[in-house]
């Protein structure tokens, strides 16, 4: 594919730096942007994205809050890389194409490594030591002057009754197809009343929200971490909402959409809790939120059920999807891994 459009959105950003592209490449695995991987003239890789302005309606207010982040960072000499965006020569960090599609570039971070999977307990252990040292550097970060990138993102509540619309207003045949997901969530609504009693006495922190096993890049080998990326939804929550996340994305056995004989991997979630004390939060933590964290874990898996679910039933519109029952099978998934996660945690 020739991508005439990415190539000359990614040489406008590259003027700042007297090269050009060489080769372009479709990067797979987000569920919300599109990614490219740049190879340009210069020898220096870049990544350039479509930012989707469906799920970002202000990328202007993404942009801003991860220059912040990201200039704090490295004040503080955090020993990770950080994202770095880059500007065409006008000094403009998002390019709006002729259809009004809004294009970001970084540089890229390498020579990293991408896990799909957990391959050894280990990582999960270097991973959740990174998060808790992502959390720990940001715990005096000015919270007021980030602003909320995705309004209602940490909402449990409002996750809940936007579920509840969505099945009342379901595409009929999607509706008769989920029926018997939709009575097992039903049955675990309990999660989020339980979550909602403890939240009033969890800290307010700087969270990632989405960390996600892609989001770790790993050194060549997939030992050490080299830097957690897409800061796009860094905003203002509770660290139980990224433990929970994490342990949802990096527990999880095969992939997010493929059903099997068993989801949840107990000796991943082992080295992951210890991974967290073993970094620098384990001085900050309070009681409540140390005695939460599997409340935490089940709640956020029990709301990305949700998620999924409600798109699959109102005709996929946030998430992309390769086929009719993709968000179906994802939302399977995550009910699984909850069952089995109730099991192991048994309260
Ligand atoms: C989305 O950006 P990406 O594709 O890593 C989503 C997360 C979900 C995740 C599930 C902004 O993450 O909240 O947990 O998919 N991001 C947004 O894989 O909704
Ligand atoms: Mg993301």
């Amino acid at each position: 594919m020739n991508r005439q459009l990415e190539r000359s959105i990614a040489n406008d950003f590259l003027r700042t730096l007297g090269t050009r592209v060489r080769r372009i490449s479709l990067l797979k695995g987000g569920l919300i942007h599109k990614s490219f991987l740049v190879d340009a003239m210069n020898d220096q890789y870049f990544v350039l994205q479509g930012v989707n302005t469906n799920v970002f309606q202000n990328p202007n207010l993404v942009v801003m809050n991860q220059q912040k982040i990201a200039l704090f960072l490295s004040h503080k000499n955090y020993p990770k890389s950080c994202l770095q965006l880059v500007s065409n020569p006008e000094g403009q960090f998002l390019i709006q194409d002729e259809k009004g599609q809004a294009w970001r570039m970084f540089k890229a971070i390498y020579p990293t490594k991408n896990l799909e999977n957990v391959t050894q307990v280990t990582q999960a252990f270097e991973a959740a030591k990174a998060l808790s040292e992502f959390h720990a550097y940001l715990i005096d970060f000015p919270k007021q002057q980030l602003q909320n990138s995705i309004p209602g993102f940490l909402d449990f509540d409002k996750r809940w009754k936007d579920y509840k619309h969505a099945v009342k207003v379901a595409i009929p045949y999607r509706f008769t197809q989920a029926k018997t997901i939709i009575e097992k969530l039903d049955s675990h609504e309990e999660i989020l009343n339980k979550y909602a009693e403890i939240l009033p006495e969890l800290p307010l922190r700087v969270i990632h929200a989405d960390p996600k096993l892609s989001n770790f890049l790993f050194d060549v080998k997939g030992k050490e971490i080299v830097a957690l990326i897409d800061w796009d939804t860094i905003m203002v929550g509770s660290i139980l909402y990224d433990i929970g996340d994490m342990i949802r994305s990096f527990c999880q056995i095969g992939t997010e959409d493929r059903h099997q004989k068993t989801h949840f991997n107990a000796a991943i979630l082992k080295e992951l809790l210890s991974g967290y004390i073993h970094g620098p939060m384990n001085d900050h933590l309070t009681d409540v939120e140390r005695e939460h964290i599997l409340l935490g874990a089940k709640a956020v898996i029990f709301v990305q059920g949700l998620r999924f679910l409600s798109d699959y039933l109102i005709g996929d519109q946030y998430y992309w999807v390769e086929n009719e029952d993709h968000n179906l099978r994802r939302a399977r998934k995550q009910l699984s891994m909850l069952e089995e996660l109730m099991e192991l945690d048994k309260e």
